[in-house]
């Protein structure tokens, strides 16, 4: 029989959840005791719950996962919990994570991963809480985790419990006179398994391999060499039937072979490459943990993701799991281009507004209120699971692809011509410093909060643009009535233009400056236009009226998406 132990630890500053969880540099959680603090503090968050239940856990693959599996399971055990479910090797993607929660109806699961940023002992590395509905914990759970690391004296772990999570097994221990089990279980099953419920397969394989009277439609998958890598391969090769150079970096490493894991034209560069001089039809990027998507079409055209959210809500319709739940609503972050919400008015869908973060739409999905949401930074997910789904979104492209016939640009044409275009950028300065950062976004608060800001006319480019709304973002959520503040300076003009500054809530250090920009255009020829150029005059007025480049030394930013 094994034994749990108690282990004075000291409080660790700053263990406070950011945007999507704790994100520090791997530095920081191989401190002593700083990871098990962390672990206990959220075991200790699910009170009397936590005795007899099970738990979920996996990670994207990077660098100290294994250690902090590990680590977990020792903490778990001493602590009263009956039952691990573990990916095999410590691998699971944040999707799987979600579908598996809600498979197996567990107590929740703690998802170890920093997402898009970079991995390696010189980088980050990532603790989130899951709860019982599969999606990340609300604030309310956060900030009691927070509140727990702040004043814990000690943890519980059995030291001497060791498992071995490269084999699949099932293994049981009596730890302090109680059963523990833990359950390494594949990876992909549950997941390939809810893709299949939801998809239709025939047809996208159809697309892909094509028939007598259409050619095959050829795609290039780049994984990124984070967690997707075994989920394509059992997807795409396996069922689907694609060759092996249709994948590319599809094996998870713990460095991302030195890639920065974000799908976006700057760190999928090579995918933009390869389909810009490759025969291409389509190609799509997953980040770290496989929640994020980028889709391009032939020669790269590239599909924001705002208007990847309101192509997708448009044809809905033609997913075979939608035609059984219809479509109950719509919903994206408050920054993300408002493309969809004109594909909701026209439908008569209710959409939904909340803050950045995949936690916000949890509550609207378990209350029946929403099937498909996005965001601007490469997130799009339904409520097949609580969390966005960078895999789901591919195949929900092919799928929609294959009814429709058309390339991925033509669709874009189309969607605008019938809806108008909104045009969207988003400039991010990454690692500024953080007190001058936070005084420039104090000091934009101020003059737009000014009397008369609200009203006042202003000259950008060739247009006249009349401020409508200027606040600091805040939301109340319809389900529960939790309230967030603080999240985002927006300027709405009268004609729907809006410009938005927010500080960055998953950075690992320093501070990031994201500056939205959202532009409304229903003209028969906007389609024809470019978007850098069209927001040109926004992005202008906006760095000169937050100062940017004066409270930061920034003249340029580090990303343009
Ligand atoms: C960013 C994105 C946000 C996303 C979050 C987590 O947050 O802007 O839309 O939900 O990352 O994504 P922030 O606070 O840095 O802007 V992931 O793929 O890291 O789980
Ligand atoms: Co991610």
């Amino acid at each position: 029989m094994l034994k749990s132990v108690s282990v004075q630890t000291k409080v660790y500053d700053g263990q406070k959840p950011g945007t999507s969880g704790l994100r520090k540099a791997v530095k920081v959680f191989q401190q002593e005791h700083y990871t098990e603090n962390f672990v206990q503090a959220i075991l200790d968050s699910l009170g009397n719950e936590l005795a007899g239940s099970t738990l979920v856990v996996g990670g994207d693959g990077r660098y100290y996962v294994k250690d902090a599996v590990q680590k977990i399971i020792k903490i778990a055990a001493a602590n009263q919990v009956r039952k691990l479910i573990i990916g095999q090797n410590g691998i699971l993607s944040t999707p799987a994570v979600s579908t598996i929660i809600r498979k197996y109806k567990t107590l929740g699961g703690i998802v170890l991963t920093a997402s898009h940023n970079p991995g390696g002992p010189d980088a980050d590395f990532g603790i989130k809480f899951n709860c019982n509905n599969g999606g990340p914990a609300p604030d309310n759970i956060t900030n009691k985790i927070y509140e727990l690391t702040t004043t814990l004296k000690s943890y519980r772990i059995v030291p001497d419990m060791i498992v071995d999570i490269s084999k699949i097994q099932e293994c049981s221990f009596q730890v302090d006179d109680k059963e523990f089990t833990v359950n390494i279980i594949d990876s992909v099953d549950d997941y390939l398994e809810l893709m299949k419920n939801i998809f239709d397969f025939g047809s996208i394989k159809e697309l892909l391999h094509g028939n007598n009277e259409i050619p095959p439609f050829k795609v290039l998958i780049n994984a990124m060499n984070g967690v997707t890598g075994p989920y394509i391969t059992r997807i795409f090769k396996n069922e689907l039937e694609l060759e092996d150079s249709c994948l590319v970096n599809s094996t998870p490493l713990e460095d991302f072979g030195g890639l920065h894991p974000d799908p976006n034209l700057t760190y999928a560069s090579e995918l933009v490459t390869a389909i810009q001089n490759g025969p291409y039809d389509f190609g799509a990027a997953f980040d770290g943990d496989g929640d994020r998507n980028m889709i391009i079409g032939k020669k790269a055209f590239f599909v924001t993701p705002s208007d990847s959210l309101a192509v997708l809500a448009a044809n809905l319709q033609l997913i075979p799991y939608f035609q059984k739940t219809g479509i109950k609503g719509l919903a994206r972050s408050m920054p993300t281009g408002a493309a969809v919400d004109k594909v909701a008015a026209k439908k008569d869908i209710k959409l939904f507004e909340v803050p950045t973060g995949w936690k916000y739409f949890g509550n609207l999905m378990d209350a029946g209120l929403l099937s498909l949401c996005g965001e601007e930074s490469f997130g799009t997910g339904s409520d097949h699971i609580r969390e966005k789904d960078g895999i789901w979104a591919c195949l929900a492209w092919l799928s929609i692809m294959a009814k429709l016939g058309k390339s991925v640009e033509d669709i874009l044409i189309e969607h605008w011509k019938t809806y108008g275009r909104n045009f969207f950028t988003r400039y991010d300065y990454e690692n500024c410093e953080t007190d001058s950062s936070n005084k420039m976004m104090k000091e934009l608060e101020a003059k737009i909060q000014k009397p008369g800001f609200v009203g006042k006319e202003f000259n950008i480019g060739n247009k006249s643009y009349i401020v409508n709304i200027a606040d600091n973002y805040s939301y109340v959520d319809p389900v529960d009535k939790s309230k967030a503040t603080n999240q985002g300076l927006r300027i709405i003009f009268t004609d729907g233009s809006r410009i938005i500054f927010r500080l960055s809530g998953t950075g690992s250090s320093g501070a990031t400056i994201r500056l939205y920009i959202d532009s409304y255009d229903d003209d028969v020829s906007a389609y024809k236009k470019i978007t850098q150029e069209t927001l040109e005059p926004l992005v202008k007025f906006a760095l000169e009226l937050s100062k940017l480049a004066e409270f930061t030394g920034r003249q340029e930013p580090t990303v343009i998406t």
